[in-house]
């Protein structure tokens, strides 16, 4: 045989020496979900997971580290996946609310580098950004919201229906990738993003009847009046007892003269499917009619449908979470894998009497966050730290051994998963934007530093200061209070610190332009609106 030349010795050595790390670094499995409140993962222990209990995800947060403060930069769906794949707030990515708007996929995203670093990355489910994934060497998306029953979806070759209930589509389509489609010699990153639980919450049809006898708890704020807040808290069009819509989100049949369940849903079932769903509707439909709940018996009788269909969806999502995980393990992937549960933000389910996101207040500021790392995360793990969505570009790019740019403006989580205590941020930013638009929330900004909470309503120049540990559930601003007095100035300062920090331009932003700022509004409160 033929000596090899020194440089030849060189590039074997090089060539080993590469793959040795391609083969040790982890393999990354994202499972992404849509409006999923902590309040809906049992391992957050609300008394709400004690009827629908979520028990994969409940094993996932046993076997890793749970955050308790994970912090969304602006709490809706698109803005919070463009601060996600380029670790930049909205300012900065350039993506600040869901409609008249595209993502430039051109920007330096965690995909890219990934794929520039070695790994196959694969996209499948939700996307909402407009504009063509970039950085996939996969991607199968659901166009827009997608749709909840026989949905279509688009991949690189064009737009194509298939059959099925979209959690498992998506579940099928993750397992297919893994099984047939991927490179087994080269590390993956997964990402699994579930259109569920989004509105209008239409559950696996085999679904349908969890929990119908049951009754769910009531937040302790379903009757908030919004007393000792600002106009925003009164000014949204959220409520479960005006905005949602009984014929459109509770699909009850005649409800209003000539309006028919949900038209979206409905209309994408096959004959044999509606008859299920009409069954099930029509019971639904009869009980509204016979008890005509009027006032806070009507909220009451809401909440329980609405909370339902929710958490129907989300028994989907759980067993999505435990089918992807059985696939792992029965393939000897689990060990050496990164597995992350987590939502766009978090949701209202009925506390402060509201349904969807947007407002700095707990429950959609804060989304679930799930991590294991066999071998790397102590499992039972829980960590409190001011977390958020933009760090999570910079942690996978750490989890494959990836330099971060300068540019991101998150931190990496290894060292919290690793189990250390890195100097961390005090304060955490947050601005939401989408104003006009669906349910009607007020642009704000703010600071939160774990306890106190400082929020600014710009447009109508309004403050709110929320002490969450006298008042966890929000209730009542202390802004302008003497005692408060300090806290609030530096606050203030924090909150200007920060926007230097993060290169914030000062001033207003401009407002968003809408044509008909009317065709957002909810059926009540649009005729309010025109009667006015
Ligand atoms: C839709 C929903 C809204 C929801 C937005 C944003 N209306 O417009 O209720 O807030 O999506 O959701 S619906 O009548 O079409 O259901 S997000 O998750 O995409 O941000
Ligand atoms: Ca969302």
């Amino acid at each position: 045989m033929k000596k090899m030349t020194l440089t030849q010795h060189f590039i074997l050595f090089l060539l080993c020496g590469l793959m040795a790390t391609a083969a040790d670094r982890p393999n990354i499995v994202f499972i992404f979900s849509d409006d999923h409140a902590t309040q809906a993962v049992g391992a957050y222990g609300y008394p709400i997971t004690k009827i629908a209990r979520t028990p994969h995800l409940d094993r996932l947060a046993a076997s890793g580290m749970r955050f308790d403060r994970c912090l969304v930069t602006n709490s809706i769906c698109g803005p919070s996946r463009a601060a996600i794949l380029t670790g930049k707030y909205s300012h900065l990515n350039g993506f600040y609310y869901n409609e008249d708007t595209e993502f430039n996929g051109s920007q330096d995203t965690f995909p890219k580098r990934l794929q520039g670093g070695g790994y196959q990355t694969a996209l499948i489910g939700k996307w909402h950004l407009g504009s063509e994934p970039t950085g996939f060497t996969h991607w199968d998306i659901l166009p827009g919201q997608g749709d909840y029953y026989n949905p279509d979806f688009i991949n690189a070759t064009g737009r194509y229906p298939v059959e099925g209930y979209v959690t498992d589509v998506v579940t099928k389509k993750a397992i297919r990738w893994l099984e047939s489609e991927r490179d087994v010699k080269r590390p993956f990153m997964l990402m699994v993003q579930h259109k569920a639980p989004h509105r209008e919450w239409s559950p696996d049809l085999k679904y349908l009847d969890l929990w119908e006898e049951e009754t769910f708890p009531e937040p302790e704020t379903l009757f908030d009046d919004y007393a000792n807040r600002t106009s925003a808290a009164r000014e949204q069009d959220m409520s479960l007892a005006l905005s949602l819509e009984l014929d459109m989100d509770l699909k009850i049949d005649g409800a209003q003269p000539g309006r028919r369940y949900h038209r979206r849903s409905y209309s994408r079932l096959n004959s044999e499917e509606r008859q299920i769903w009409e069954e099930k509707m029509e019971g639904r439909s009869r009980e509204f009619h016979s008890l005509q709940p009027e006032g806070k018996d009507l909220v009451r009788w809401k909440y329980q449908q609405y909370i339902k269909d929710y958490m129907r969806c989300i028994r989907s999502v759980d067993d999505s979470v435990g089918e992807i995980q059985q696939y792992l393990r029965d393939n000897g992937l689990l060990e050496n894998t990164v597995f992350i549960y987590s939502s766009d933000q978090g949701f209202y389910l009925g506390e402060h009497g509201w349904f969807d996101k947007r407002f700095m207040y707990d429950e959609s500021y804060r989304t679930p966050l799930l991590v294991s790392w066999p071998g790397v995360i102590e499992p039972g793990s829980v960590n409190g730290k001011l977390v958020s969505n933009l760090d999570f570009a910079q942690t996978f790019l750490e989890i494959a051994g990836l330099q971060s740019p300068a540019t991101m403006q998150g931190k990496s989580l290894v060292p919290l998963l690793q189990g250390e205590t890195p100097a961390w941020r005090k304060h955490h930013y947050y601005h939401y934007y989408e104003y006009p638009g669906w349910h009607m929330v007020y642009r704000h900004e703010g600071i939160y530093d774990g306890r106190f909470k400082l929020i600014h309503y710009y447009d109508v120049d309004e403050w709110e200061l929320i002490d969450t540990k006298k008042d966890p559930l929000e209730l009542k601003s202390v802004y302008g209070e003497r005692k408060y007095a300090v806290v609030e100035k530096e606050l203030k300062a924090a909150l200007q610190a920060k926007k230097a920090e993060y290169c914030v331009p000062p001033g207003v932003p401009e407002p968003r332009q809408v044509v008909d700022p009317m065709r957002y509004y909810s059926t009540q409160r649009r005729e309010a609106e025109t009667s006015r």
